[in-house]
């Protein structure tokens, strides 16, 4: 029986993928790599130090260790400035209302963001109460498409796994939740996420009424 829905942040609730776009931009652009946003959809659901491997493989250059910590760390600078004029109005169009429907219904709510600063933007977004357990993306072993996140998330909302589903956007993500023995639901096309069991295009559209039906079914 279906017990909790755990969601990804980036994508599902909050669009801050324009974001970490234009930070990773900005320092590409301050440190002379090649890096459009046609590169930046590899990102998609990426954690930030895989992000910048993949920035760095694409622009064909190398950096020592402790430039690459330095990058990651004025990376995160420059998009924590932009989540400063985050609000309640970031919140994706019909969440907050799925949020209560969930909740009366008396399924407990998970959050699985490969982002570290996953707390701060719930907050900023009014949603940080919403949630029975938020796992963190920075005390998980393996970042997604392992199943490390989820799993901690499942656990932390004292559920097994096979009683959630998770949420996702990014092809990565859907894999996470797979390997984590759970149904996904995926956010976009069947095109662009050709594993996942069912889709919506956008999170506001699903309803309490169709997750339990989707787990029957
Ligand atoms: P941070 P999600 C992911 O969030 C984003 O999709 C991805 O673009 C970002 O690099 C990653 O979080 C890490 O974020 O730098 O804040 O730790 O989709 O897993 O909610
Ligand atoms: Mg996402």
């Amino acid at each position: 029986r279906l017990k909790g829905v755990i969601f990804d942040l980036d994508g599902v609730l909050t669009d801050t993928a324009e974001d970490h776009y234009q930070a990773w931009q900005a320092l590409a652009d301050s440190h002379g790599f090649a890096f459009d946003r046609q590169a930046n959809h590899r990102l998609k659901g990426v954690d930030r130090r895989n992000s910048l491997r993949l920035i760095l493989e694409h622009a064909g250059a190398e950096v020592e260790a402790e430039r690459f910590d330095a990058m990651l760390a004025e990376k995160n600078d420059i998009y924590r400035e932009r989540l400063a004029a985050y609000s309640p109005a970031n919140l994706f169009a019909g969440v907050g209302a799925l949020l209560d429907g969930l909740r009366a219904a008396g399924l407990k709510i998970g959050l699985a963001s490969a982002s570290r600063n996953a707390l701060d933007v719930v907050r900023l977004l009014g949603i940080a109460d919403q949630f029975d357990f938020i796992a963190d993306a920075g005390a998980v072993a393996n970042a997604k498409p392992a199943p490390d996140i989820f799993l901690a998330c499942a656990h932390g909302m004292g559920l097994r796994p096979d009683q959630c589903i998770g949420i996702e956007d990014a092809e990565a993500g859907v894999s996470a939740i797979h390997a984590a023995g759970m149904v996904a639901i995926g956010i976009g096309s069947e095109e662009a996420l050709p594993d996942a069991d069912m889709h919506v295009p956008a999170t506001g559209q699903l309803t309490v009424a169709n997750i339990l039906s989707f787990e029957r079914g």
